[in-house]
């Protein structure tokens, strides 16, 4: 099995509906276990900053699929939750993103992990620290918790960390 990191967000309709739905796809899917999931956070949009807030998670699985389709499953979670997005860095109703796979550094023509952005990102950076405080960066050994002073953006926490089972239940 490979262990993996993904961050997941939404910022459209009910957002923290749209966290579960993509949290009990990716639980159905034979193969891939959902292990744990971070605590939510509010977080203010990076990138394009005049539009709302973002419901933010980190999640850790364990999977039989490769990285590459992984992504697809990833795509397919986003288009079956009716993905919105009009425009580059905009609104959305989920995201899915891998962060890491294994300790690996893949780069191919749909792929790149470590995600390329995630240090920089308080969003990401936070939640993942959650999850394991002593993940470190693949090809520099610098622990992700360190990064966390120097990321962009504001996060608040929304809801405190449940196991798996209870976050499906949680309601707004
Ligand atoms: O990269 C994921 C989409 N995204 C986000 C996000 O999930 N959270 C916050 N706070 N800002 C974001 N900007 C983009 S693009």
């Amino acid at each position: 099995m490979n262990n993996v990191y993904l961050s997941i967000g939404s910022n459209i309709g009910d957002r923290l509906s749209k966290l579960q739905q993509a949290v009990k796809l990716l639980n159905s899917i034979p193969g891939t276990e959902v292990k744990k999931i971070s605590a939510v956070y509010e977080t203010a949009a990076v990138g394009l900053t005049d539009q709302a807030d973002f419901l933010n998670a980190a999640v850790q699985i364990w999977t039989k699929f490769g990285p590459e389709e992984l992504l697809s499953v990833c795509q397919d979670i986003e288009r079956q939750l009716e993905r919105e997005r009009t425009v580059r860095w905009g609104p959305r109703t989920i995201d899915l993103d891998i962060l890491l796979y294994n300790q690996d550094n893949i780069e191919t023509e749909r792929l790149t992990i470590p995600h390329p952005r995630m240090r920089e990102r308080a969003f990401v950076l936070v939640p993942l620290a959650e999850l394991n405080r002593e993940l470190k960066e693949p090809h520099s050994d610098r622990l992700y918790r360190d990064l966390i002073r120097k990321a962009e953006g504001e996060v608040r926490l929304y809801r405190e960390a449940v196991d798996v089972s209870t976050f499906l239940e949680l309601t707004e």
